[in-house]
Order: C-alpha cells, then structure tokens, then sequence
C-alpha cells in the first residue's frame, strides 16, 4: 500500500443526543459550536434513538411485552445529535477540500458544522456527503444534526389509495417496515444509523470503481475498471496553476498472496474517467459456496497527480460472470441464474432487516445470519424491498462466504409519487447512490424494481380498492432501467417480484417470471387471470402446503409459512404469567391479518394445539414440514423450475412470524429441516395417502451421481418391515424418480399410520431422509422415553430413543445465539445422536438447564 494524500478520520463513536418538542424556544442553540451538552445523553453512532435511549435504561426495552407502545413519544419529538472533534494542518489558503459523509441519516436531517448549517437531507436510503471545507477549522470543531418528526414532512402530502401498513410511507424514503409489517412492530427509528467520517484529499479523489467480468475461460478473464476521479481544486486554485494537472491511475489485481495477476501503471484519466481492460490468465473464479470456492481478489487502484499519490481505493473483487436467462434452448420461458456458464438452482430465504432498530445492529449478526444461511446450503438471499440496501458489511459476508443477493430496490406494497419532481430527484439520487456502492460486488446477482406492487395493484384494482392511475409505475419501468443502463449495463434487471405473465394470467403466472406462493397461508385462489377479482380461501383446503404440488413456478421468490419463536426468545420477551397459548402477549407477538390461517393449517396437519408446548412443536413441525414439502417438490421439477426462495429467512424481533431463524439467532425446526431438502443431493419422496410411493434423487452438483437408494420401512417401534435397494445414475443438474412401489407392497400387515420410511443413500453423499406417510394428527405414534447424556467439556450432548421412534427431538437451553450441529430430528429406538453446541463467542454454555424433549415423550 502507497501513502496516498487522501486521509480520513471517523467520527463515528460516541456521540450526545437530546429532544426538543418542535418550535421549542431554544431549540436552535442546540446547533451553537460552543453550546454545553454536558447534560445530553451519550449514544452510539451508528445507532439509533431507541437504542441509545434503551441501552441508558431510558426507555425499558423495547421487545419485551408491549414496550414497543410504549417508545411510541420517540417519533413525535425533535432529535438533536452532537459531537466534537479535533483538526490539526487547516490551512485555508491551501488546496485541500475537506468532505464530510454520513453513511446513513434517519431522515429529516439539517447539519450544522461549528454553528454553520452545511446542508440538508430527506431520505434514510443512501449515504449524504457535505463539503465542509469552509466551516472546519484547527483545534475543536462541533457537529449537530436535528432530526425532524416525520410528520412535519407529510401531513400535508396527498393520501394514496393504497399504502400497506400506514398511510404516511409514499412520500418518505425510510425503511418501510418501521411503520410496522405483518411480522414487525411499528418504531419510526430516528437518528444516525451508519458510519460518519471526515475525508481530506488535495486536486482531486477517486469518486467510485467500477469493475465488472465481461468474459471467462479456462485459460482467460477479461475484467473491465472504471474508476471515475473528480477534480476537488477550486476554480481560483485551477486558475492560479500554470499548467493542467495530468492524472493516472495504477490499477492492479492482487491474488491472496498479494501477487499482481493482472493490471499496469499509469493508466491516463480523461475527462474524470480511467477505462481499463485487465486480461487475467487462469483465473480463480468466484463460486458460490455449494458450487466451488468463493475466490476473491484484492483490486487496487491509485490515483496520481503529477506522480505524486493522492487517493487509493482497494476492494476484494470477485471474477464470475452471471446472466439471468429468460428462455431455455427450447425457446421457452424459464427464470434461471447462470453463474460462469453453469445453470444454478437458487436455494435461500428472503432477508428481512436484521432488527427493528437498523443502526443497533452489530456486524456480527450480519456475519452469523449468513453463516447460517450458508450452513443450511443456501445460495441465494433475497434483499426485500421493504427494508433498505443493506449495509456494506452484509455484502462482505456475501461475497466472503459465496452467496448471490437478488437486491429489490425500496419500494414495497404502496403507490408512490411518480408524478412529482422533488420525489423522483430524491429517488433518482438515491438509485444512484446505492448501485455506484453496490455494484462491483461478485455477489450482487440481481436488480428488482419491488416487491409485489405490479402484481398487487391489478389485484387490488379489480377488487375495487384502488381506483387511482398506476402511481410509482415510472419509477420501476422507466427511470431505475434508465439509470441501470448507464450505471450497470452489467446486470440483470427484473421489475419486479413477482413479475411476467402470459395468456392472460397475472403478475404471479408460473409460466413466466418468478413468483410468490401465497395459496399457502393466505389462502389466495389460483391460478388467476388478469384483472379477475382475487378470491380468498380461507378453509383447511385453501391454506394447506399441500397446495404446492399444484405449483409449477419457474422460480418461487417467495413462499412460507409461520412457526413460533423458540421458547428462551418468548419467556426473554414476554411477562412471566403471559407464557401460555392464547394468553394477549402470545397474540401481540402475531401482526398477521387473521390468525386463523396458522389454526387451520395445524387444524389440518398436526391437530389445533392445546397448549403453549403444543403449540411450539405443533407450528414449528407444520412449518418444517411444510417447507420440506414445497422445496422437495419445486427441486423435484428442476426440468423448470430453478429457485426457491423461502419466505423468510429471519426476524427483526422476537415475534411469531415466517421466519426461520428466530430473533434470538435460534434456528427453529424448519432450518435444521433444510439442511435436507437444501441439500446439494436430495433424496426425497414423493407421495400422497393411497398412491404409489415415489422414489426421488436431485442431483444440483456438477457430477453425475452413482450408487444405491436405500429404501427401509420401519414400525413405529423401529422394526425392519422392509429394506431394499435400488440402482441409481443421476445426470449433473437433473432429477429422476428412481423407483416407485405401491403402499400395498410395503406395509406387510400394517396400516400406513404406523409405519416410517427412510431413504438412505450407498455409495454417493446425501443425506438420510426421513417420512411418515400420514398427516401428524393420523399417525399413532406411541410414547417414547430419551436417555441423555450430557459431555460438558465437549460440548455435547447424546440423545437415545428408548422405546418407540422419538419424533421432533429437541434441544433447548435459555442463551441466545446457540450453535447447536442437529436439533429437531427423529430417532428410531435404540438410535444416539450427538449433538455439539456451540456459542459464536465461546461463552459458557448453561447446561444444567439444558431441556430435551419429543413430541412423544421426554427424558427417562
Ligand atoms: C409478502 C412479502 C411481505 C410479507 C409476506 C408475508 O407479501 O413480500 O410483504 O411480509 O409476504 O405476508
């Protein structure tokens, strides 16, 4: 690394905040260079007013029991930040230009430098850099930022026929699910959620670089840069210079042994702009985890002025090229990711922020989540429109541990005021903003311009709800694919999710573009034809995961169903006495629309709960099952169908919702379910009650697979009723249904009810999987007892079924964050499994607390 002239100071730390109501006498003081805060309240940037408040003892936490209502004061009052910082070698008469970024403000934001105000700001969804050069000075200088209530900026806006949630989003560019979605509370965050710097940099900086892989072989990489430079010298210090200042750029790219693979000195800058052209030969490519290895090298570019070193910009780069593909050789429709020629078969969950409290969160929950997701064999994340472009740190995760991330742009369930021009500047600027950050990235796959609003909009036009013209349609269809051509010609733009149709079905078609499956839970009645009133079925039948064998989607961007919280995540959150199912905190923890859609769904699966361990094991194992379901059978059709994306991967509190990682960072029985039916090789079956039992292996590998598929019956008491085997060749990226037998055939004298079928493979990696071959409400499984043995100083700890198969084995201790390697598994009599648990942080574990339990009995 040279020494460039560029320097930059965080500011980032402890910072002083305070509130005002708004109009306050002495409200504008707070923005006085010498003004005394001593008084005011220490808080974290990055952060957020909540955070600070509760971190203070000053509001009590927000999650537990109906807190949330209680910070509601938060969004009505005026927010003052504060802090100060020294500066040494000010020198107005030099030519240095001196910047000030904030990389996120929450988000009616005046900023004040020594008493000065430098600027402006309303939108939370991209980052905002001032130039302070002629406000900062030598020795201290003070920052302060007011935050104004929000409803000073749209109490006077236009109401929107159609805005899910809360009336007041359309105008705000702030995260939408602050005013509360059908898995989060409402809490309007204030504050400053990223990182604040200083930037000093003499004749001129790197402004951004731009690196993209226009073409791989074996033997070949070609990688393009642009690195655009903007001149910082004055129009007087540009006069004053006799001669233009000549600039170039060294761009180089580093192995991870820091060796130069490919790259020259002294690229020229014309007019703001290096363009350069690397040639790498053997290249390492970036792969997604489940496909190769995720090989990132170091690109390095350095700016020069008159040979002298003035900026330097170094970021890992992935080379990988990747096409979304929109027919096959066929010529017909498909909905398909190709990542350095290979077809992948997208495998994921929709991410959601990672809190309410966005500018709280650590980055070792950004790390864990996708560590997680990795563990589970996902390759795919969904960055939701609801939430916001995420922060760097989740990218790094990304393209460290070798994940795609489809990226929505912000724009979630509403209208939006495409017809007005101060809006369309302020998205105009915030696209900009976010694809200049983003879009070198190796792991960032895709653009999309929503969630759902095409799709809902005729929904709710034919259902006479909205009667308004198409408000926002400008923004996805015109102005995002505008900017994307001359910002990101390098990537695939899709308008929306779900998105395509033909022969007159609607957005959610499956015969064209990605689609949603809300049959399932919501009830929704398909298939639908443009424009035709959607029809709800709320019945057994109309919510039932069995409705996704009735879906051929080309790819399923979204589908799912609720499970409870852990137990630690509900008795942490929730009073004491309110530990009961149907007790009001339990319901608080639900914002869904109607939550008799999760009762019928256990009322037609496992049976209606009884009590609150029911009822964690009844929703868990419908929502594990259910998913296993729908997965199995999308993979199973991979001929078409070629991404499942589940609905959704976390939580941003500790609710009852779709998530399949709970708030407390503890997996729920549907994630340790997916490390099966994620599984690069999948045996599963295929089969319902009375028809042929269908013998299925999905190969997602690049290699053929050969062996043997093990077919074993047992009885409920773990006799062998029948074992076979059955020859197996399954070409790369394919399925095949191996074998089918009847039920008859099988069961010998007993009833389908009593029985349990496993697959087991010989002679390939895949693996065992497990079924009944009756709903959880018919099977008579009869009560079993556990031996366990604990292994503190391993960590471990052994779980044997005694006397009949334990079904939904389960480990559970009060602590947060618990890597545990299997939980939630069945075991046939006789059978141990060790299970390791770990915490990110290798703090003790508290095991003489440790519970395990089945559905069907506890502990001997
Ligand atoms: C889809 C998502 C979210 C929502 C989820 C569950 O509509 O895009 O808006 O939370 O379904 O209803």
């Amino acid at each position: 690394m040279v020494n460039v002239r560029r320097s930059s100071q965080d500011l980032s730390g402890q910072w002083r905040i305070q509130h005002y109501e708004v109009g306050e006498k002495g409200a504008m003081d707070a923005a006085a260079a010498a003004l005394d805060d001593r008084f005011w309240i220490g808080a974290a940037v990055p952060g957020d007013v909540h955070g600070a408040l509760a971190a203070r003892g000053i509001i009590d936490p927000p999650y537990f029991g109906h807190n949330d209502a209680k910070s509601r004061w938060i969004e009505q009052k005026e927010w003052w930040y504060r802090t100060t910082f020294n500066l040494t070698d000010v020198d107005a008469s030099s030519e240095e230009h001196i910047e000030l970024v904030f990389e996120g403000l929450d988000t009616f934001a005046s900023i004040y430098v020594n008493g000065h105000e430098i600027g402006t700001t309303a939108n939370m969804l991209m980052s905002h850099t001032f130039d302070v050069t002629r406000v900062v000075r030598n020795g201290w200088n003070a920052i302060a930022v007011r935050f104004d209530p929000l409803h000073l900026h749209h109490r006077d806006k236009e109401l929107f026929d159609w805005s899910s949630y809360t009336k007041e989003r359309p105008w705000l560019r702030k995260a939408a699910m602050n005013f509360g979605w059908d898995w989060g509370p409402r809490m309007v965050t204030v504050g400053i959620w990223g990182a604040v710097r200083l930037e000093r940099s003499t004749v001129a900086k790197l402004e951004n670089v731009y690196a993209r892989t226009e073409r791989i072989s074996k033997e070949q990489a070609q990688v393009h840069i642009t690195a655009a430079v903007r001149s910082v010298l004055s129009y007087r210090d540009r006069q004053k210079r006799t001669q233009p200042v000549v600039m170039t750029c060294d761009i180089r790219l580093l192995n991870d042994r820091g060796d130069t693979v490919a790259g020259a000195d002294s690229w020229p800058v014309a007019d703001g702009e290096t363009d350069a052209v690397l040639h790498v030969s053997e290249p390492r490519l970036w792969w997604t985890h489940d496909l190769g290895e995720p090989y990132l090298y170091t690109l390095e570019v350095t700016l020069y002025a008159d040979g002298q070193a003035l900026d330097q910009y170094r970021q890992p780069f992935g080379i990988r090229t990747l096409e979304l593909a929109l027919n096959n050789e066929q010529g017909e429709n498909r909905f398909a990711f190709i990542l350095n020629g290979v077809q992948i078969y997208a495998k994921g969950a929709n991410w959601i922020p990672a809190d309410q409290l966005i500018g709280t969160i650590p980055n070792s929950r950004y790390r864990e989540l996708v560590e997680l997701s990795v563990e589970a064999h996902m390759n795919m994340l969904r960055v939701w429109a609801g939430g916001i472009y995420e922060k760097d740190v989740f990218y790094d995760e990304c393209d460290r541990q070798g994940v795609l991330v489809w990226q929505d742009f912000a724009f979630a369930n509403a209208l939006f005021p495409d017809f007005n021009r101060d809006f369309m500047d302020l998205v105009r600027q915030e696209v900009t903003n976010n694809v200049l950050r983003l879009r070198s990235r190796a792991s960032l796959a895709l653009w999309c311009g929503n969630n759902e609003i095409d799709w809902l909009y005729d929904m709710k036009t034919a259902s006479g709800d909205i009667t308004s013209p198409f408000y926002g349609e400008l923004i996805y269809h015109e102005l995002i694919p505008e900017l994307l051509e001359q910002l990101d010609p390098s990537r695939p733009y899709w308008p929306s999710s779900p998105y395509g149709e033909s022969h007159g079905q609607d957005a959610n078609d499956p015969d064209t573009g990605d689609r949603h499956n809300w049959q399932v839970w919501h009830g929704s009645v398909y298939p639908r034809k443009y424009g035709e009133v959607p029809i709800l079925d709320y019945s057994i039948e109309g919510v039932t995961f069995k409705n996704y064998k009735k879906d051929e989607a080309l790819f399923s961007s979204e589908f799912g169903m609720h499970a409870s919280a852990n137990r630690y995540t509900l008795e942490k959150n929730m009073p004491a006495d309110q530990f009961y199912w149907g007790s009001p905190e339990m319901a608080y923890r639900n914002k869904d629309t109607n939550h008799q859609k999760g009762m019928l769904l256990m009322e037609g699966y496992t049976g209606l709960p009884q009590n609150i361990q029911e009822y964690m094991n009844f929703s868990m194992l419908t929502q594990a099952e259910g998913l296993r379901y729908g997965i199995e059978h999308f993979r199973r059709i991979n001929h078409r169908n070629r991404g499942a994306l589940v609905w959704q991967l976390n939580d941003s509190w500790p609710g009852t919702s779709w998530s399949m990682i709970d708030y407390e960072l503890l997996p729920k029985a549907s994630y340790y379910y997916a490390k099966t039916f994620f599984h690069p090789v999948l045996m599963s079956l295929d089969h319902e009650p009375g028809e042929p039992l269908d013998l299925w292996i999905v190969n997602d590998t690049q290699d053929e697979i050969s062996g043997q598929l093990r077919l074993n019956i047992y009885d409920l008491h773990g006799e062998v009723l029948h074992s076979s085997a059955h020859g197996v060749k399954v070409q790369p990226q394919s399925s095949l249904c191996t074998v089918s037998v009847d039920e008859a055939d099988i069961l010998g004298a007993r009833r389908p009810e009593e029985v349990m079928v496993e697959l087991v493979s010989e002679g390939f990696a895949a693996p065992v999987n497990r079924y009944f071959l009756r709903d959880p409400k018919d099977v008579l499984l009869p009560p079993t007892q556990l031996s366990v043995h604990v292994n503190e100083e391993e960590q471990s700890v052994t779980v044997t079924a005694c006397d009949a198969i334990a079904r939904m084995v389960k480990l559970e201790l009060p602590m947060g964050r618990i890597r545990f390697s299997d939980n939630y598994f069945d075991l046939l009599p006789g059978e141990s499994r060790t299970v390791t648990l770990r915490h990110p942080e290798m703090q003790a574990l508290p095991f003489t607390q440790l519970r395990v339990s089945a559905m069907n009995g506890g502990e001997a």
